[in-house]
């Protein structure tokens, strides 16, 4: 099932339309602290990415269960909004998250965990929908995992024992093209559509970026998840920073083809003044967020 969205923009609400500029000003924040030498270890943007978890958390409730990877600080913030939480994490200072020792992907809150393995959290993950199954019936657990991700055996076994078992999982792909540096292209025989199909699972495509458009494309089949039809759902999207810090191996012809496809591009063009105003807003957020941060003492 595809959709190509043809008026971006148009319907965006407000708030979501905020988190998705204050993700990627929080995004461009970390790889700058880190050019200034003030953030060690690694850490991975989701620069370009950012609607999708916006577009997601607008189907999901308090009380469903979220699974991230590596490249998750959009997944955490567009569910709790805590730029304050997360950046101290990254940065090792007082009122991290989880007192500085998850870092950038080892996060845990809540009903949410992250894992810089990837392919892990699918069975675990696989294992909170069967719970909630039995003693929590109508929520799921929400995995978001990349189209590299598809190389873990890990992966099968889990999609293999949620249609067995109708587990309410559902199954977010950020396909950005690349895993690391290798292009999908050289990485994925087939699709990531007959994988699904191969077990029974349904899969969704979303070849757009409108938050609202998706919204109506994903409610029903998420409703479903809910019921206990597990559902892959494979985001086409695009990756506009570099893997991790300054390890981009793309062409520029590559990177101009996703900077052209940025979705800030289009909700830009759709209404320049509500784009600036928010952006502005964004930006002045996670710049005094940051400031505040770096002040405080370790965790
Ligand atoms: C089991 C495992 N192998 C290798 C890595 C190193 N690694 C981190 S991210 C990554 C690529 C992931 O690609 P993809 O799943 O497409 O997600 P993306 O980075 O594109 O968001 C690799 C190989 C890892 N974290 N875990």
């Amino acid at each position: 099932m595809t959709e190509l969205l043809e008026r971006p923009g148009a319907r965006l609400g407000e708030e979501d339309l905020l988190w998705m500029l204050t993700i990627r000003a929080f995004e461009h924040t970390l790889l700058d602290l880190y050019g200034k030498g003030l953030l060690h270890g690694t850490t991975h943007t989701c620069l370009g990415q950012e609607y999708v978890p916006v577009a997601i958390e607008g189907l999901l409730d308090p009380a469903d269960h979220v699974f991230s990877n590596h490249r998750g600080h959009g997944h955490y913030l567009a569910r709790f909004h805590d730029l304050d939480g997360l950046l101290a994490e990254i940065m090792g200072r007082r009122g991290a998250v989880c007192g500085g020792v998850g870092g950038s992907q080892h996060i845990r809150r809540d009903r949410y965990l992250s894992t810089g393995v990837q392919g892990e959290s699918l069975p675990v993950a696989a294992g909170v929908a069967l719970h909630l199954k039995r003693a929590e019936p109508g929520r799921l657990a929400c995995v978001y995992i990349g189209d590299g991700t598809f190389g873990e055996g890990a992966v099968y076994e889990a999609l293999n024992i949620a249609a067995l078992w109708r587990l309410p999982l559902l199954v977010v792909v950020e396909n950005n093209g690349i895993a690391q540096s290798t292009p999908t292209t050289a990485h994925l025989a087939g699709s990531i559509a007959g994988r699904a199909a191969a077990f029974g699972i349904g899969h969704v495509l979303v070849d757009g970026d409108d938050v609202p458009e998706i919204r109506d494309l994903l409610d029903g089949p998420v409703a479903g998840v809910r019921g206990g039809s597990p559902l892959v759902v494979e985001f086409m999207t695009r990756r506009l920073g570099p893997h991790s810090k300054g390890d981009d191996t793309r062409s520029e012809a590559a990177l101009r083809l996703a900077r052209e496809r940025d979705w800030a591009e289009r909700c830009r063009a759709a209404d320049p003044a509500r784009f600036d105003r928010l952006q502005v807003r964004a930006r002045a957020l996670v710049e005094s967020v940051a400031a505040e941060v770096i002040a405080r003492e370790p965790a």
